[in-house]
């Protein structure tokens, strides 16, 4: 798969001339091809694409016209199906089954279920009467919705189309241009899309793609650009900060979804056995690289050592693992694995690289680890590892277990393991967290609010919370 920038409804080509850099595959270290780097001109033109689109043929569609072409972006990636699956194993090293019942299917979703949320939308009107006002004072007031114009999306490389189709889909759905800009680690499914969206018939220049790094590279000239009108950004919270000081400059309105350390509470009266099986899946699901995914567990204390002892276990059993994004994410997630025994953390399980006796050896792999011993003010129980680890603490009142679930800077998601409905109803509505899971995770609706609290992100998105951040609310009021 040849990653290719897509500008104005034409790939441009990747000549002799090109700047590029090596993509590398996690699971043996090789170089599997050459990305174009975009440079600042690339990224004009395609703002500027998306602007003619804007003004053009895409600014002129109707929603029906929007919500048929989505539903045709969402039948071609249906054909490629195999192809997009292919591409984003290739990219990332997961498990082909995870590409092939989440990550493609879920793209998929993202298009059909905004080609269908552009209906059924109520808009505000109201029956307007202002006594004493010198005309009739009597007058019909009412909202429309037009697009923000055009879009920036920036994209992570753990979930690479989902989480770039999660935004596109509801940016387009709005009616506005978009500029995409997926993980410089994972440029294949970006570019498929592209050929799917071009096969799909959209007018040229209504999605537009460019490769290449972020921070002073084509991430940045896209978020510092003056003509881009929003930004929809996924990544970690340092690089939200570095993109709102960007977009400070023109006050550009962003969406944010950013970094997590995510609690699981686990209560007594559990189901434990279900508790365990769903925070291996919370835990070590993509070898933890999901920003969803468990990295504290708090059990309350009768139940705590049997806890342990089977999560311990199960992480062991693991073997059919993918690895880590790339060298310097693996060398990151070992550095914190050092860190955690330096702070005096027991390793219940992993805690280091693995050896396989094949091609996985020269891969970026790490073992799935349970921790425990930690304090709470241990940095390997604050910070975001985004690797295969959870650290396992006890509790001994709900009380107690909320206050250990919050204190932290990061505010995504929780989950709550109860029997007691009562217990869950109160307990959930107190964690600081934009999703709290009870006996589940990543169970997930599309039309429900997605996103954190504190640094965990800025904004809503998902449903009617996505097509609102993507438009403007215009009030018209006619007096009658
Ligand atoms: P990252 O912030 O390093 O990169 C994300 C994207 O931003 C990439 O496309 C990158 O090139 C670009 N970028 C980097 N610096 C930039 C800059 N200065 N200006 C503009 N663009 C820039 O994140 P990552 O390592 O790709 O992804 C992992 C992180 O993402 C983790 O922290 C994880 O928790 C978070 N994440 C959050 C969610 C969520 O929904 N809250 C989802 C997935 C990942
Ligand atoms: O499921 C989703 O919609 C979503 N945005 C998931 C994010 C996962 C983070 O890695």
């Amino acid at each position: 798969m040849q990653a290719a920038h897509y500008v104005g409804g034409a790939f441009l080509p990747n000549d002799p001339a090109t700047t590029t850099f090596p993509l590398v595959d996690p699971v043996d270290g090789s170089t599997v091809g050459q990305v174009p780097e975009a440079a600042r001109e690339t990224v004009d033109a395609a703002v500027r694409a998306a602007r003619e689109a804007l003004d053009g043929a895409w600014g002129a569609t109707s929603p029906e016209e929007r919500s048929a072409a989505l539903h045709r972006i969402a039948d071609e990636i249906q054909a490629r199906f195999d192809a997009f699956v292919d591409a984003e194993v290739s990219d990332t090293g997961k498990p082909r089954e995870l590409a092939a019942t989440v990550d493609i299917p879920r793209a998929i979703g993202n298009f059909r279920a905004y080609a269908d949320l552009l209906y059924g939308r109520p808009e505000q009107s109201y029956s307007t009467s202002v006594p004493g006002w010198s005309g009739s004072g009597q007058a019909l007031n009412y909202t429309v919705r037009r697009p923000l114009g055009v879009v920036a999306v920036i994209s992570p490389w753990n979930l690479p189309l989902l989480l770039l189709t999660w935004k596109v889909a509801p940016a387009l759905a709005a009616g506005n241009t978009v500029v995409a800009k997926p993980s410089e680690e994972t440029p294949s499914t970006a570019t498929l899309l592209a050929e799917a969206i071009d096969a799909a018939g959209l007018p040229a220049g209504a999605f537009n793609l460019v490769h290449g790094h972020g921070t002073n590279a084509a991430g940045a000239f896209l978020t510092s650009h003056p003509d881009v009108d929003a930004i929809a950004f996924t990544g970690e919270s340092a690089t939200g900060s570095a993109i709102m000081r960007e977009a400070a400059n023109h006050l550009t309105p962003v969406s944010f979804e950013l970094g997590g350390k995510n609690a699981a509470v686990i209560f007594a009266d559990a189901d434990l056995e279900a508790a365990v099986e769903g925070t291996v899946r919370s835990a070590f699901t993509h070898s933890g690289q999901i920003c969803l995914c468990t990295e504290r567990v708090y059990v309350e204390r009768s139940r705590y050592e049997e806890f342990v002892s089977l999560l311990g276990a199960r992480a062991r059993e693991l073997t059919d693992y993918g690895p880590m994004i790339s060298a310097a994410h693996r060398d990151k997630v070992l550095s914190y694995y050092r860190l955690a025994v330096e702070e005096g953390a027991t390793v219940v399980a992993g805690g280091k690289a693995p050896h396989f006796g094949d091609r996985r050896d020269e891969g970026f792999y790490v073992e799935p680890t349970v921790l425990t011993g930690l304090p709470q003010h241990a940095r390997t129980v604050q910070e975001e590892v985004f690797g295969p680890v959870c650290h396992i603490a006890p509790f001994d009142t709900e009380e107690e277990a909320v206050r250990l679930a919050n204190d932290s800077r990061y505010g995504l998601a929780a989950t709550v393991w109860t029997r007691d409905l009562s217990r869950a109803h109160r307990v959930a509505p107190r964690i600081d967290a934009g999703i709290v899971w009870v006996n589940c995770w990543n169970l997930r609706d599309l039309r429900t609010p997605f996103g954190g609290v504190k640094d965990s992100g800025i904004g809503r998105e998902g449903g009617t919370y996505s097509l609102d951040f993507f438009s403007e609310p215009v009030n018209v009021c006619i007096q009658v």
